[in-house]
Formats: C-alpha cells, structure tokens, sequence
C-alpha cells in the first residue's frame, strides 16, 4: 500500500507460521474462503497448484493477476457490512503528491514527469480499529493465507507487519475522490475491494512501464498527461475479489469515485522480512496518531542496538 513501508525497527516478531500464535485456524479460514475454487488448506491439492500457477504466470506477464470469488459468495454482505462499519473511523488527509512518491521541491527538469502534482485524497481505518473477528483480519493473519499469497508471488518467506497500525487497512475512497497515478514503493501488495462504489473508482494500470533499468519518463508523462491511454488496462474488480499486484514497475490509479457510495478496500501489507514498521513522520501523517511501538522502533534504529538506555 502506498509508501508505507518507510522503516524498520527490530522487534521481528513475526513469521508465517507463527502469526497467529502456531494455530492451524484452517477451519477458520475455509470457512471465509471459497476453498472449493481455492483449496488453501492442502497444499497437495492439485486445484491449489494449479492457481497458483496461474497467478504466477500472470504475475510475471503484467505484474497483476486477480483471483475473482475468493471469499464465499454468502459472505459478501458481511464484508462489505464490516468495511462499512469501520469506514467512519478513517483517518481523512488530501495530500499533494506525484507519481513518485518523492518531495515535490525535487530539484528536476521541467518536463520530469514528477513534476505533475496529483492530489491524494486519503482515509485509511487502522489495523487496531479492525476487530479480530473480522473476515479481513481473519484473512490476514491466516497462515494458510500467508503461504498461499507467498507461493503465488514466489516468495520463500512472507511475514505480516509488525506495525500495528499499517499491517492491515481499509482504504476509503469517498466520492469525489481519487488515488492518483503512481509507483508503490512495496515490492507487492495484496488487496481486496470489499465495497464497490457506484461510479468510477475503477483499478487502472500500465504493466511494466517502468524496468529496473529505465524510467520510461516519455511513457510516465504521456499517461499522467491524459495521452498515454495505448498503456492503460483497466480492472473489473468485485468485492471478494483478490488481487495480487506488484505495483513497483507499474503505474497504477484509483479513477476518481462517482455517485454516493465509497469504495473500500482491505490491503493486506506483508514484507519478505520480518519487523516492518512505518516511521514516526509517516505514521503520523497517514493515521494521525502514532503509537509507542513507532517511537520505540525509531529510538532503536537511532542507537542500532536494542540494549537497556
Ligand atoms: O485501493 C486500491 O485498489 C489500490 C490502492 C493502491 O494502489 C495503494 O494502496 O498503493
Ligand atoms: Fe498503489
């Protein structure tokens, strides 16, 4: 999500298999996913195997893949009732962004495409507002979910957040608002949109306009510019959807939002290490409150050493 992963402060305290305490909540979770299209909890099941293999092809194609109805269709209400009911509880910021997620001062040429100011207009619900019963958090701190989405991406390790706030949220999209074309600094995301808005509000994305070896700033520009529509592929997300997207080398947006209903999206952060959590700046400047796990963790990366004061 976003630019959230800004630091790291020790405290590993997650991993995999341990996230949820060394349960085995499969129960739990078949009873939320559609495990007869994605049988999560046999990891020799030939119908897993072959969605997996699926994502992965995709992924490594376009940098997306989307595996539609993956909560059961009798739960789709409760997600959309849950993300409704947190929804208020948003932390409400517009910000003046571009694309790169960089400093708007940046000293670069004119014509640089980081140049285009967009403006973000930004609610996130916090992980500790997220009750643990609910199907997000379920999800979230599943094991069996962990492995699956790391099998998809390819990925030997995929711990949750330490973070207790950015490891889990929901991102609100009011009507009238957007979440403008941009680059995610995170490698991958997970995400589920679990409310649909009446208009707009649509996933777009350019796969691959950016490689690790070159900016592609013409291409970059002429999307930003409203001249670049020979790159963009739009998403027809439904709630329950997953999507599993590497936004790095993709620009991607949120299309502004019309009629009266909010779009909601659950974002599953993970990181391939484990101790992720955000800096005291961006906590503050994305939920409006820190909590004492970010000063802690920014007292430890200043004396880089976890010993007694
Ligand atoms: O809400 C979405 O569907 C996309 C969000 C996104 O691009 C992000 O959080 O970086
Ligand atoms: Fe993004």
């Amino acid at each position: 999500m976003i630019d959230m992963v800004a630091g790291s402060g020790g405290r590993g305290d997650t991993c995999a298999s341990e996230a949820a305490g060394g349960e085995d909540n499969s129960a739990a979770l078949a009873a939320v996913v559609d495990t007869d299209r994605y049988p999560l909890h046999d990891s020799g099941d030939p119908g897993r195997t072959a969605v997996v293999a699926r994502a992965r092809t995709e992924l490594a194609a376009e940098g997306c893949t989307v595996l539609p109805g993956f909560i059961r269709a009798e739960l789709l209400e409760t997600l959309r009732a849950e993300g409704d009911a947190l929804a208020p509880r948003a932390y409400y910021t517009v910000e003046r962004v571009n694309a790169y997620n960089i400093p708007l001062d940046t000293e670069l040429p004119p014509e640089h495409p980081a140049r285009i100011v967009l403006e973000r207009g930004n609610a996130f619900v916090a992980r500790d507002l997220i009750p643990s019963d609910a199907l997000i958090q379920v999800l979230y701190t599943s094991p069996l979910f962990q492995r699956f989405v790391a099998d998809c991406f390819g990925l030997a390790e995929l711990h949750e957040f330490s973070d207790p706030l950015a490891g889990l949220c929901l991102n609100v999209v009011a009507p009238g608002n957007s979440h403008p074309w941009h680059f995610d600094t995170n490698a991958f995301t997970v995400s589920m949109l679990t409310q649909e808005p009446e208009g707009g509000g649509v996933f777009e994305y350019c796969p691959n306009i950016r490689t690790p070896r070159a900016e592609n700033l013409a291409d970059v520009r002429a999307v930003l510019t409203d001249a670049g529509e020979r790159f963009v592929r739009r998403l027809r997300l439904r709630p329950g959807d997953l999507q599993l997207f590497q936004g790095r080398f993709s620009l991607h947006r949120v299309s502004p939002v019309t009629g009266d209903t909010q779009r909601h999206t659950a974002i599953f952060a993970y990181s391939e290490r484990p101790g992720i959590i955000g800096t005291v700046e961006r906590t503050r400047q994305l939920f409006g409150r820190v909590l004492t796990d970010h000063l802690a963790a920014a007292d430890n990366a200043v004396r880089g050493d976890r010993l007694l004061d």
